[in-house]
């Protein structure tokens, strides 16, 4: 006998199509008014509960496969996870409807109740929505999001079950016994064609509408720096300082080779790495910071305590920020002006007890990482940032505020931060607890950005090409760089004077020129004069080292 009922690769088909316009839907929610993006908060929740291995593997395999296509890690590393987050979701879409049809084919009592999709929809609807919860971080209240998000899944699920109903070939009560079981059967074979058509029409329909509106609505999130009206006083506190940063003048300093990257990073180029797929919002003028434990007095900050510089005039510090996983050319480190108090002057103001021994950080997508008080009151520079290039810091660079700690990786320096907490014990870093180096201080590295073959100079009757890059060593600052052509001896390039002690440095190599195939490669020695790790590691777990070498043809 032929099966009437619809097939498992049906209910696939099914859920592909379902699932799809169900991810638009709260897409457009989530632009319109912030409620749960289901999607991406499966993808972060995983990330933060799976064991760390898995995730770093994930990451590590991410980058390599960027890299390999010669795709930018700064830019497309955060549209790959977005893709990885919705190709998870709606394979979980196509899976669930697949069995879903798979029982309800063997299962007549359940094929006959049509609140057995509702219930399904239901089921997974509490599930997504407590792993909404978890992730947490959605201006809207509770109740609405709980609304929302379980009204969605059941509107699926009963979907599912209707679409399987339509699926159904029908035993039609036969006129003419014999002939016609075949046709009237080929008959509805195609009514079940017309029926998929329309439901991937349907759906097309509202994934066009969903994504299209949601990203023409886009909502920003709230950039204003005031810190609770009543307390305020009356300050505009929209633009605290100019919005452009004057470089420092260095007369006479080396000139970059042209095609070097910028020695300052334009702030839309900083690059970005978090474990957030969207960037916790948080509403500054409600946002609060406490200073609490074993401290005399505890404090509360907001934002005024900047701006109205409870703590004193600001600091401003030019800093190269990098991320650990970055690989040794890699583009995971950027360079701006970090505008902040240093730390001390707040701790100060609490009293802390001698029982005190670290200042537990954390923040609100759940990262966190500790600093031994020890640190931060040997070093005046360990900074609670809140503007970056002159303005407040963008949501995604950790508003309203983050710490800045010299010398170290950006893993040890949290963003968005909402507590701190002094305690006697340490509390193990985000990726600390992942297997990443606890102290995660920056490795010495210098890259070749630029052999300049279109920017030969001529000097009495000799010709040389221009080679330009960049070298860093965290805080330590660069004594020396050396360049080496192919086989032959290092030689001395020109520092150009850094911003800071805390940036990279340019450097400039003039080469006299000689025609053919050659291999440039790089090194660079720290302030203290000690030479970086030559050997070639890979970022994990402490960050990559090797020397950085370029081939070009001239
Ligand atoms: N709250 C929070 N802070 C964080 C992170 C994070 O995931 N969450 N990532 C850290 C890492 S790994 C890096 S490299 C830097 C990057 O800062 P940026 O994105 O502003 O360049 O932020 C750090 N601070
Ligand atoms: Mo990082």
């Amino acid at each position: 006998m032929r099966n009437n009922q619809p097939s498992f690769l049906h209910g696939a088909l099914v859920g592909l199509l379902l699932t799809i316009p169900l991810i638009s839907s709260f897409f457009l929610a989530n632009q319109v008014v912030g409620l749960p993006y289901v999607p991406f908060d499966l993808f972060e929740w995983l990330s933060r509960v799976l064991p760390g291995s898995l995730v770093s593997f994930g990451i590590d395999t991410m980058v390599k496969i960027l890299t390999l296509f010669s795709i930018s890690v700064r830019e497309a590393s955060k549209p790959a996870e977005i893709l990885m987050a919705l190709g998870q979701f709606t394979a979980i879409g196509i899976v669930m409807c697949a069995l879903f049809y798979s029982v309800l084919r063997r299962w007549q009592t359940a094929r006959k109740n049509d609140l057995v999709g509702m219930i399904l929809g239901g089921i997974a609807g509490i599930v997504f929505l407590l792993i909404s919860f978890q992730v947490g971080k959605y201006s809207t209240s509770p109740e609405i999001s709980a609304v929302w998000v379980l009204l969605l899944f059941i509107l699926w699920g009963v979907s599912m079950q209707w679409s399987y109903q339509k699926l159904i070939l029908k035993e039609i009560p036969q006129a003419v016994p014999s002939e016609a079981a075949g046709p009237s059967f080929e008959m509805q074979q195609v009514d079940r064609r017309k029926f998929l058509v329309m439901l991937g029409g349907a759906s097309a329909v509202i994934t066009v509408i969903g994504a299209g509106l949601g990203s023409l609505i886009n909502q920003e999130p709230q950039q204003t720096a005031a810190g609770g009206g009543a307390e305020s006083g009356a300050i505009d506190l929209q633009t605290p300082q100019s919005q452009t940063v004057t470089l420092p003048a260095r007369p006479g300093a080396v000139e970059p080779v042209p095609g070097t990257r910028p020695e300052y990073t334009p702030l839309e180029d900083h690059y970005r790495i978090d474990i957030n797929l969207t960037p916790p919002q948080i509403d500054g003028a409600t946002w609060r910071l406490p200073v609490q434990g074993l401290v005399n007095s505890p404090l509360k900050l907001n934002l005024n305590s900047f701006y109205l510089q409870h703590f004193g005039e600001p600091m401003h510090q030019f800093v190269t920020l990098a991320c650990i996983s970055n690989a040794i050319a890699g583009d995971l480190v950027s360079t701006t002006r970090w505008t902040g108090v240093p730390l001390q002057r707040i701790l100060d103001q609490t009293s802390p007890l001698v029982s005190a021994k670290y200042l537990n950080i954390e923040s609100a997508d759940g990262f966190h990482e500790s600093v031994p008080l020890e640190m931060i009151r040997s070093d005046e520079r360990i900074m609670l940032t809140y503007l970056w290039d002159g303005q407040p810091l963008l949501p995604k660079h950790g508003y309203p505020v983050r710490i800045y700690i010299p010398d170290r990786y950006g893993m040890k320096q949290p963003k968005w931060i909402t507590n701190f907490e002094l305690n006697s014990t340490e509390q193990t870093g985000y990726w600390v607890e992942r297997g990443w180096d606890s102290i995660a201080q920056m490795k010495a590295t210098s890259v070749i950005d630029v052999v300049g073959v279109d920017e030969v100079i001529q000097r009495g009757d000799q010709e040389y090409i221009p080679v330009g890059g960049i070298a860093r060593a965290g805080a330590r600052g660069i004594s020396k760089v050396e360049v080496q052509v192919d086989d032959g001896d290092w030689q001395e390039a020109q520092l150009r004077t850094p911003l800071s002690g805390l940036t990279w440095v340019l450097w400039r190599f003039e080469w006299p020129f000689a025609a053919g195939e050659h291999t440039f490669s790089v090194r660079c020695y720290d302030g203290s004069g000690a030479m970086q790790i030559t050997e070639s590691h890979p970022p994990h777990p402490s960050g990559a080292t090797g020397l950085h070498e370029v081939t070009a043809n001239i």
